[in-house]
């Protein structure tokens, strides 16, 4: 049997044409002339896949050849955005594709709109995943990334008289073209049950003996390096009934009965849990998260038993690093493999784990650290909770040895809390197991060692470290914004795409007036392009030679979309009660973007809020469309696309010390956004590079929240003291912005004045003064292109392939890039 080396199909004009048709009728079954649109996207995405077939089988092969370490990066979320734009960047195959469609009456702008986004993360955690799974590939990392392949991914988000409505988000409905199920290489996932001891030999040894189990079929997508003919994988598991139906049943007529036991695995899963930063205690959230993770940990076990490799050896060919707590339950499950799996002694199996993994922490808020009750994981996972009492045994003993019977701390280290029920801390266990443990940015590390977890950072010296978090320029930059690209690679050559250090050679263009002509034209046209997308996505319009200032994430308090909407509020108010003429009042078009978790009420009513406040300003004549608030439903990465090379202001106003990194206000910053924020996340990083005069800084820094909440923050005394402050709550709260009805916003109301637990009031003074500040440097045009040039230039140091660098130091130290 002849094993014929893969050849791709010729990347020409013709040789694409050749490829598509065939695609078309063969794989479609359909002529061209008889095709829909989705038959031609299909069509032209398996066209893509089949260009980049050979490279990821000669990925495969080389992998398994070389034997190099992996990085297997465990996480729930991958937002991935379009795939069609991405892989044909990546393979460099974007105009040969424009072209060859052209020449078949067809047109790559159109079949792209057909593509709905795999939205398969809540936001920052899971955007991130997306962008490293790119840089790995485009850095050539061994590598593999694992997680769910969610039937529903993030919600569709709707607006009905203002209020957030949750649509089921349907990204399957018309297929997958990226996607390559292999349900022959299954892996059988079990739970429940209960544990017993047997004899082995003289040996006294733990099994498990589960209830119930389900399928995991794993589902492979390409991620393609850029144009360096690498392609790796992502693979997702979709859980699958091990039995569909039970005939026994079925045949009696018990149809709903005959079917349950398939409803119930498949839901595992079905959907993507819609939360960010609180966790929700739900089983099914623990069934999924096990589910993932037992899959991708037996089958990288599976390639290395294939190979007759020596697990103890284990810690030589891979990371796994947990993408925050939601994989951690990988521990013991890895220890259990090899402890009563494959025989290995505790001692020996705890050393290999330990070299095995790795573990990012995302944020800084308390009630974001996950635990799972004592009482759910035995039930679910027996033989995982005796393992975790072991590890924590063991753990707490070596504490006692190094520092007492200090029992404070031994209760303060437990991996298992007491109150209110006896729970599993997850970042706990991931701590202890982890070979190391990394925050997001600089600051947010420094916090994590010192406020979050200082007695474990006491216990093991050296094992805390930083990686700022980093975005993917292809994606953000390149295909975000091509007028942009161009002008760059018209000043500085080719190369910035891999090397966005690069960027830094755009500084001298700051001070050369043709070149600052030319950026403002790009800027200008991205609006135009924004308001083209926002025209025909949801009849908005961005106003002409406004500034265009940007609030794009998750809704979450802490994140303060609360005092944007106050400096609405006040700058309305300021014009129809005259005190703000007309013709002072910067134009502006606000545009918010963001979704609110389902089951968080005051985030929900945040939602409403903005949207009201939008409605009535927007109506109201006396403004004569100088200040426009846009809140495009259902933000997700295809908008953000078109959102974030538009924006001139990026807003990052989050409470100091509450944002673990944030990446949007890198995405803007590089996109010539000049950003308007704290001393927060990698806020800090940003202005350290960019500079303090092209940044517009605000608010308390994270020592002086502190020393205000323990002096006692009292948000009414803020509110008394600032007679503008109290304007603008005071029209929310006469009903201004809910005809007349005081009831409907009273609740955020009265949580400002009386609550305030994200120090918006204390901020407000500061916001404002630095929003003038604002305005003054956008009307002197010249002086805030020179600060967008900057802040492009200064910035490459945001770029993934940085970050995955970093990791590679300080954390990997995976083999030189293949
Ligand atoms: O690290 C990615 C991203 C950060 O940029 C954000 O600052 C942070 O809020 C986000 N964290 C989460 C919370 N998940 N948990 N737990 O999404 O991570």
């Amino acid at each position: 049997l002849a094993l014929a080396p893969v050849t791709p199909p010729p990347a020409t004009v013709d040789g694409f044409v050749a490829e598509f048709l065939r695609t078309l009728n063969f794989d479609c079954g359909v002529a061209l002339s008889a095709s829909t649109a989705n038959d031609r996207y299909v069509a032209l995405a398996h066209t893509v896949r089949d260009y980049l077939m050979g490279r990821w089988l000669e990925d495969l092969r080389q992998q398994k050849e070389t034997q190099a370490k992996s990085v297997c990066y465990l996480s729930a979320e991958y937002l991935l955005g379009r795939q069609l734009d991405n892989n044909l960047l990546a393979s460099g195959l974007t105009e040969i594709a424009a072209e060859a469609l052209a020449a078949c009456g067809l047109s790559l702008d159109e079949l792209r709109e057909h593509e709905i986004e795999p939205g398969l993360g809540n936001g920052g955690l899971g955007r991130l995943a997306a962008c490293f799974i790119d840089s790995l590939a485009t850095l050539g990392v061994p590598s593999i990334g694992y997680g769910i392949r969610y039937e529903y991914g993030i919600f569709r988000q709707t607006f009905e008289d203002g209020q957030q409505v949750e649509q089921p988000d349907a990204w399957l409905t018309l297929g997958s073209p990226w996607e390559f199920p292999h349900p022959e290489r299954a892996q059988l996932v079990s739970f429940g049950g209960r544990t017993e001891t047997y004899d082995d030999g003289g040996v006294t040894r733990t099994r498990w003996v589960p209830a119930w189990n389900v399928s995991a079929i794993p589902c492979n997508y390409m991620v393609p390096g850029f144009e360096n003919g690498r392609v790796n994988t992502l693979r997702l598991w979709r859980a699958k009934a091990t039995d569909a139906f039970d005939l026994r049943i079925f045949n009696s007529g018990d149809y709903e009965e005959a079917v349950r036991a398939q409803t119930f695995a498949e839901n595992i899963s079905k959907v993507l849990y819609p939360e960010d930063s609180t966790p929700q205690g739900k089983e099914l959230r623990l069934q999924q998260q096990y589910f993932f993770v037992a899959a991708s940990i037996h089958d990288f076990l599976d390639t290395m038993l294939a190979e007759g490799y020596d697990l103890a050896k284990l810690g030589d060919r891979v990371i796994f690093q947990l993408n925050d707590t939601h994989p951690v339950i990988a521990v013991p499950e890895l220890m259990r493999v090899l402890v009563d799996e494959r025989g290995m002694d505790w001692d020996a199996a705890w050393a290999v784990t330990r070299r095995c993994f790795a573990y990012t922490c995302h944020t800084l808020l308390p009630e974001a650290l996950e635990v799972w009750s004592v009482d759910l994981l035995g039930r679910l996972l027996p033989r995982h909770l005796e393992i975790i009492y072991r590890i924590n045994e063991e753990f707490l003993a070596a504490v006692r040895a190094r520092f007492g019977d200090d029992e404070l701390r031994i209760r303060n280290m437990s991996i298992i809390a007491e109150f209110p029920e006896r729970a599993v801390r997850m970042a706990y266990l991931a701590t202890v197991a982890g070979s190391k443990v990394n925050g997001v940015a600089e600051l947010h590390s420094q916090l994590l060692r010192e406020k979050v977890l200082p007695d474990f950072d006491a216990f093991y010296p050296g094992k805390f470290t930083n990686v700022t978090n980093g975005v993917t320029p292809r994606r953000f930059l390149r295909l975000a914004n091509p007028a942009l690209s161009s002008l760059i690679t018209e000043a500085i050559g080719e190369g910035w795409v891999t090397d966005l250090e690069r960027l830094r050679e755009l500084e001298p263009f700051a001070d050369d007036a043709g070149f600052r002509a030319s950026f403002a034209e790009v800027k200008a046209a991205n609006k135009r392009r924004l308001n083209d997308v926002l025209h025909a996505r949801d009849g908005m319009r961005v106003g002409d030679g406004h500034l265009v200032d940007v609030m794009v994430k998750r809704l979450h308090e802490y994140k303060r979309q609360l005092l944007k909407v106050l400096h609405v509020v006040s700058e309305y108010e300021g014009v129809i009660s005259g005190r703000i003429p007309l013709e002072q009042l910067q134009p502006r078009t606000v545009v918010f973007g963001a979704k609110a978790a389902p089951g968080y009420a005051m985030a929900k009513r945040i939602i409403h809020l903005i949207n009201a406040v939008g409605s009535t300003v927007n109506a109201d004549t006396r403004l004569d469309g100088r200040l426009q608030v846009l809140f495009p439903p259902n933000y997700n990465v295809t908008l953000a696309e078109s959102v974030i090379p538009a924006a001139d202001l990026s807003e990052q106003i989050s409470l100091a010390g509450k944002e673990a990194s944030g990446t949007g206000n890198m995405k803007f910053a590089l996109n010539g956004a000049l950003t308007i924020g704290t001393d927060d996340g990698a806020n800090v990083e940003i202005r350290e590079l960019v500079g303090d005069e092209n940044f517009f800084l605000f608010g308390m820094a994270e020592p002086e929240v502190e020393a205000l909440s323990a002096r006692g923050y009292r948000p009414s005394e803020f509110y008394q003291a600032d007679a503008g402050l109290r304007r603008a709550i005071d029209l929310i709260a006469s009903g201004s912005f809910s005809a007349g009805d005081r009831s409907v916003f009273e609740p955020i109301v009265s949580n400002l004045l009386y609550e305030d637990r994200f120090m918006v009031l204390a901020d407000y003074a500061s916001y404002m003064a630095a929003q003038d500040r604002v305005d003054a440097a956008y009307r002197d045009g010249d002086r805030w292109i020179r600060s967008a040039i900057l802040n492009v230039a200064r910035c490459g140091f945001f770029s993934s392939d940085r970050s995955i660098h970093d990791y590679i130091d300080r954390i990997w130290h995976t083999p030189p890039m293949i």
